[in-house]
């Protein structure tokens, strides 16, 4: 459908001062504002540039309410600039831009406050992030939750230098499994990257890539100036002059302006007649407004682009740009960390109209009325209805976890009995959780939930093995109705797929309760997507074994020793690794309630889980102990009044502790033994009642480590140990001033047996009376553990 003159004028007015506005907001954060000396704000201005007006189409005429949208991170000004144009950002944090509490430098859900859909930066998991959303709309959608809510469309404004992230393409040979639809990636193709311009021919492998998978794929080269000297005699010549140049050259022209670009037209096709007049009839600017008249950068254009599209399919949209289009550095290779000068910035505001002083003002310096302006942008169809993010009430969580015991399990097999009780049951719980995993559901021991509750897909397909009649433990039977997602082997993808169906509550308005189970050494290959959901505070169950150096004989590459301590770093994640089943059912049933709480109250949950099999403590859950569980330690044995040693441990090495701990308690009478659920929770406790305490001057508030600390001798010793690095429990320490010998696994592992290995670095029950007996001068200890 032609884009009537009407709207297309006000749209493009618009346009301008989405770019005059986010450059502006640069400037001012740069040149303006007090105090920001130092504060140098690189890659914005060229990089926002380059969006500026596919960005003003999408938002000011193509998207619906809704649509979901994660912006390139570098476009942050020009999506703020919009949003102050639709009335939903305060000039207070555009003044702030970059600054406390202002317009973040990339748009962030869970910072700003003028309705980003997906939170970006780390480039490439934006991107990553619109597919599974997706997916993940599908998935309610199937599961007879949409109602009368409208499929959105998934959307992704991305750099071309940010397809070069592999994450990408993971997520492209996913959503080709999953039938993916509904998703749009918009690649701002300036052919610059950070550092430089990219490669010939890029556009060539995208489009066969993207065809490849699936996707639709649209190419908006030429802007309607360009398209309509095309038809001038002549204008096949220019065409193939501009499918010819190298992208080097024609963004340094277009640097350079219309006498460098008049130049080498002439000099290289100037005397083929026609196109000879074509460009001599142009003016300098005539000239360097035609040539770059590049697709991005007209809006009839991109609008007939997006609105060609008549289908459900992906599709990508290479959309042709030049970086910082219309400022003085266009085109210019150095251009990402680019800024225009004072001087520059006043000769660009004057010749737009706008008044020293008026910068601000929305509509200062453009021809129409304000009244018809701000008439346009309220009708603006993503505006239709109030608030987009949306809300889900809180599913029930029973109150007890119930699984069938055995006096000898492992925690991963502990967590497997309590899914399948959850599976067999039917609570609104267990229809609310969806499991993923890369490629280990079986491994992990998912295996019984998903026999019972069935793998998800748009469509029904029966496990063949059983309509075969061949013996097999598990049913592998696809249905809408299905709540576990099968996914390839990449970690990076069950991340993102967690942060989008993490997010379903304020996407879709509808709950799910996702979990997450997989090798715990790949947690590190999928990080920073772990990390990125947490950032856009999405909520989520990650259950990972084996872990520590527990699965012996698999040898280095399937053993962990950091994760512990990523557990303890990572923000809006509340990691534990319990020893005993029973424990593991508290915190899972907590965790469920932690992920559906409001705001910096919930997050997403971490379980460090074993496959070691362990004797199973037989004894009665109190509220108590529940409470200490899930706040992160408490005494599997009290200490006596003059304890002189404790043993502190974390997870599967309690079999040592306690050996250790009753074969040192043969000499001296008081020991302890501190079961650690949490070092976690522990640690941010600790902290947070320090910060407390200080805040409110006077008023005592003892954490949960502090009270479980305080009562011991000064002169006591803590001996910590976990199968992880030791720096995950030395810090005990530190909470009384107790001298601590922290015992852990600080080297790749080897290949062995348990006892080999927990021998081999120290975590074994001899060691810990070593440790005990170094830091401590009592009694010496008369028994050891005999080798076996
Ligand atoms: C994972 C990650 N690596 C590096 C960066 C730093 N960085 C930001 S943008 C960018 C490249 C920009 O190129 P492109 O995607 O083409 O966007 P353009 O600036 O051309 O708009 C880089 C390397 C980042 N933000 N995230
Ligand atoms: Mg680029």
């Amino acid at each position: 459908m032609p884009v009537e003159p009407a709207r297309l004028e006000l749209l493009s007015a618009l346009a301008r001062k989405v770019l005059w506005l986010s450059s502006w907001t640069i400037h001012h954060a740069n040149h303006i504002r007090p105090n920001v000396d130092g504060l140098k704000v690189g890659g914005h201005q060229a990089s926002s540039a380059s969006l500026a007006n596919i960005m003003s189409a999408l938002y000011f005429s193509v998207l619906r309410p809704e649509d979901r949208v994660a912006v390139k991170p570098h476009a942050s000004p020009v999506f703020h600039a919009i949003q102050y144009l639709f009335g939903h950002q305060t000039r207070e944090k555009l003044e702030d831009f970059r600054g406390f509490r202002g317009a973040q430098s990339y748009p962030s859900r869970t910072k700003d406050t003028d309705d980003v859909d997906f939170s970006t930066g780390s480039v490439g998991l934006g991107v990553a992030q619109t597919l599974f959303a997706s997916l993940v709309q599908d998935y309610v959608k199937a599961h007879g939750w949409m109602k009368d809510r409208p499929e959105g469309r998934m959307i992704a404004l991305v750099g071309d230098a940010e397809m070069d992230e592999g994450n990408i393409f993971e997520a492209l040979l996913e959503g080709w499994k999953h039938g993916l639809r509904n998703t749009w990636w918009v690649v701002d193709y300036n052919r610059q990257s950070l550092d430089a311009v990219v490669r010939e021919g890029l556009w060539e492998k995208f489009e066969t890539m993207f065809r490849n998978f699936g996707w639709d794929v649209v190419i908006v080269k030429y802007g309607r100036l360009m398209r309509a000297a095309f038809t001038e005699p002549g204008g096949e010549a220019l065409k193939r002059w501009i499918d010819a140049c190298p992208n080097a050259l024609y963004a340094a022209l277009c640097f350079q302006g219309g006498a460098s670009f008049r130049k080498h037209l002439q000099d290289e096709i100037g005397d083929q007649g026609a196109v000879s007049q074509l460009i001599e009839k142009r003016s300098d600017d005539e000239l360097l407004a035609l040539m770059s008249n590049l697709g991005g950068h007209d809006m009839v254009s991109m609008i007939e682009a997006f609105e060609s599209i008549d289908h459900d399919r992906p599709v990508c949209f290479i959309a042709y740009t030049i970086k910082g289009i219309g400022l003085p550095f266009q085109g210019h290779k150095d251009n990402h960390a680019g800024l225009m000068t004072v001087a520059q910035m006043e000769k660009w505001r004057a010749a737009q109209n706008i008044r020293p002083g008026h910068e601000w003002e929305k509509f200062e310096g453009l021809s129409q009325s304000p009244a018809e302006l701000e008439a346009f942008l309220a009708g603006a169809p993503l505006n239709r209805v109030g608030r987009r993010r949306l809300s889900a009430d809180v599913i029930d969580v029973p109150a007890q976890l119930v699984f069938k015991p055995a006096a000898q399990m492992s925690t991963q097999q502990g967590f497997g009995l309590v899914l399948n009780e959850l599976a067999r049951g039917d609570t609104e719980l267990a229809s609310r959780i969806v499991t993923a995993s890369p490629d280990v559901t079986v491994s992990t021991n998912l295996g019984g939930w998903v026999n019972r509750r069935g793998l998800f897909a748009r469509a029904e397909k029966a496990d063949l093995f059983r309509s075969e009649k061949i013996p097999s433990t598990f049913n592998w039977d696809f249905s809408p109705k299905g709540q576990h997602i099968e996914l390839g082997i990449a970690e990076m993808n069950l991340f993102i797929l967690m942060s989008a169906l993490g997010l379903s509550h304020s996407i879709n308005g509808e709950r799910l309760l996702p979990i997450a189970t997989l090798y715990d050494p790949f947690i590190e290959r999928g990080l920073d997507a772990l990390n990125y959901a947490c950032y856009q505070d999405a909520r989520f169950m990650v259950v990972a074994t084996p872990s520590g150096i527990t699965l012996a004989p698999e040898g280095g590459a399937h053993q962990s020793i950091a994760t512990p301590l990523i557990g303890i770093a990572q923000d809006g994640l509340a990691s534990f690794e319990p020893a005993f089943v029973d424990e593991l059912a508290v915190i899972m049933r907590w965790g469920f309630a932690h992920m559906q709480r409001e705001g910096g109250e919930g997050g997403s949950v971490y379980l460090r889980l074993s496959t070691r099999a362990l004797e199973q403590p037989q004894r009665i859950m109190t509220p108590d102990l529940e409470r200490s569980v899930t706040d992160g330690a408490y005494w599997l044995r009290k200490p006596g009044p003059n304890c002189d040693l404790i043993v502190a441990y974390t997870g599967a090495v309690a079999p040592e502790a306690i050996e250790a701990i009753g074969l040192i308690g043969e000499s001296r009478r008081d020991v302890g033994l501190l079961s650690v659920t949490s070092a976690d929770r522990l640690h941010g406790g600790w902290t947070a009642a320090r910060k407390l305490r200080r805040d409110r001057r006077g008023i005592p508030h003892l954490s949960h480590v502090e009270k479980l600390l305080a009562p011991l001798p000064r002169d006591c010793g803590i001996v910590t140990v976990i199968d992880g690095h030791p720096v995950g429990l030395g810090w005990l320490g530190s909470v009384c001033g107790h001298r601590v010998e922290a015992l852990g696994v600080e080297h790749f592992g080897q290949t062995g047996t348990i006892d080999d290995l927990y021998r081999h670095y120290g975590i074994d029950a001899n060691a810990i009376i070593d440790a005990a007996e170094s830091l401590t001068a009592g009694a010496p200890v008369r028994h050891r553990k005999m080798a076996v």
